[in-house]
């Protein structure tokens, strides 16, 4: 029997009947790859956040593999995105600030780009709401990146004037959030989703797709109906723990990362009456985005491709909401560096929870694998394959997240080790104490962890690429003078409030 099978498969290649070739290759899986922007480790499947409810996703994570313990390369929008993208680390592009765009860069403009793999080997492919950090510079220049554009996202329906109090460090218009009577539809989001499904519905069945969707919310500004507000109980529960004088064993260049910044500090949000304001919008806003993501999973379903179609989503950064004294991103903290990632499709464990350290670059590469794509010997990151097949698969390489040339954050599976550019350092037991509250690293127990986790400092770190702005600092050593956003900070300097 089996070499009867065997000699019909030769015999169709010899006379060119290829068709178990043709029928092989339209089963390539489609991929849905899923955005959310801001979005910290406040997901069910990842226990960030007790109170959270974000069923949709957790169904997602159910059918699939969760990582538990992935995190960012870089805790800020565009250099984020680049990496995972391009699949390099930040300290390799010297994109660490919010511009400039890659291409614009000599080094990084003609880079195949992980749409473009998918493009180059048969698959169409849609992009709709942020995925990238910014325009990409016009239609000629948009359909190199991608085949097919729907609309940019965005906040959508947004009150006449801010919500909040002016906030300090510049009443960045951003910087708002609160109830605001609206229709879901009038959404950035929603729109988002409404076009998503409309792509599902009506792909060719005879091309695979690559569909990528990017969430706005829960970056700021959170605006929410009542219905999402009321998800979340009116009292200091929502609160995250927060330990007073948390930053007084954090080094004075922890600071230097978020020196000045739109984001207010935790003493700011809670004169002002507004933190557990904050935190209900912010967990709102995430209930939002997980029934668009909902909306999505419905689509496959209804469409018949959920058994064909690799399902990745993840978040850019985290966002802290009033640990270590803040609020916003751009730190090498765990609130900031840790991730949802989620696969599922055919060739991922349904149910897997996987808690070795993932990093978002592995993305590409693990796309790669999961679609059978032809392999690159270009990209930084790890194919996450082994792990998706069996979760408990080792995983030798720590996720690192970078800061800025020379601050780094390194992720083992228990430990955080931090050293920033002016070789002050921290390290925290995650096993004993997950909050990040007690820097050891000058303890005995300390020194010969902090050095096993010091070789993982990445060998390629450049400075900041050309025309490199917003969020970058420099730091030179032999003057101990540190520059942020172009203005000089002394170390006698007050921390900006
Ligand atoms: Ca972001
Ligand atoms: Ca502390």
């Amino acid at each position: 029997m089996t070499s009867r099978i065997a000699l019909t498969w030769c015999l169709s290649l010899v006379l060119g009947t290829a068709s178990p070739l043709r029928s092989a290759e339209t089963k390539k899986p489609n991929v849905l790859f899923i955005a959310i922007d801001d979005q910290n480790d406040w997901i069910g499947a990842l226990g960030g956040h007790p109170l959270v409810k974000t069923p949709n996703i957790d169904r997602l994570a159910a059918r699939g593999t969760v990582f538990l313990n992935a995190h960012c390369q870089a805790p800020l929008c565009n250099p984020s995105r680049t990496s995972l993208m391009l699949s390099l680390r930040p300290t390799t592009t010297g994109i660490y600030g919010l511009a400039p765009w890659f291409r614009t860069l000599d080094d990084w403009k003609d880079r195949v780009a992980l749409p473009q793999h998918f493009k180059a080997n048969g698959y169409r492919t849609l992009t709709v709401g942020k995925i990238y950090h910014g325009g990409v510079g016009g239609p000629k220049l948009r359909e190199k990146e991608f085949d097919v554009w729907g609309a940019a996202g965005g906040v959508g329906a947004k009150p006449e004037k801010k919500l909040i109090p002016p906030t300090p460090m510049g009443d960045h218009p951003l910087m708002d959030w609160g109830v605001f009577p609206h229709r879901d539809e009038d959404k950035g989001d929603y729109q988002v989703a409404s076009w998503a499904v409309e792509q599902i519905r009506s792909a060719p069945k005879d091309e695979p797709f690559f569909l990528a969707a990017g969430f706005f919310l829960p970056h700021v500004p959170c605006y929410v109906t009542q219905k999402w507000f009321d998800l979340y109980p009116d009292d200091d529960s929502i609160l995250p723990p927060v330990k007073e004088n948390d930053r007084d064993d954090t080094p004075r260049f922890s600071w230097y990362l978020h020196w000045s910044l739109p984001e207010p500090r935790l003493k700011w949000v809670r004169e002002n009456g507004q933190w557990r304001n904050l935190v209900r919008s912010y967990l709102a806003s995430t209930s939002f985005v997980d029934a668009q993501v909902g909306r999505l999973m419905a689509a496959l379903d209804e469409a018949g491709l959920a058994e064909n179609t690799i399902v990745v989503l993840w978040g850019d950064h985290g966002w802290h909401l009033g640990e270590k004294q803040i609020t916003g991103k751009n730190t090498l903290w765990d609130r900031s560096t840790r991730v949802p990632l989620i696969f599922a499709g055919p060739g991922v464990t349904p149910g897997g929870r996987c808690s070795r350290p993932a990093e978002l670059l592995d993305i590409y590469p693990t796309l790669i694998d999961l679609c059978g794509l032809p392999k690159r010997d270009d990209l930084e990151g790890i194919s996450l394959l082994p792990q998706l097949r069996d979760p408990a698969s080792p995983r030798e390489r720590p996720a690192i997240t970078s800061h800025n040339q020379g601050n780094h954050g390194i992720r083992s599976e228990r430990w955080r080790y931090i050293r920033y550019a002016d070789g002050s350092e921290e390290l925290y037991d995650l096993q004993t104490d997950p909050h990040e509250w007690e820097n050891i690293v000058s303890k005995p127990v300390g020194a010969a962890i902090a050095e096993e986790h010091r070789r993982w400092i990445p060998d390629i770190d450049v400075p900041p690429a050309p025309q490199s702005a917003q969020r970058v600092l420099t730091f030179d050593r032999q003057r101990d003078e540190a520059v942020w956003e172009g203005t000089k900070v002394h170390r006698n300097d007050a921390i900006p409030e």
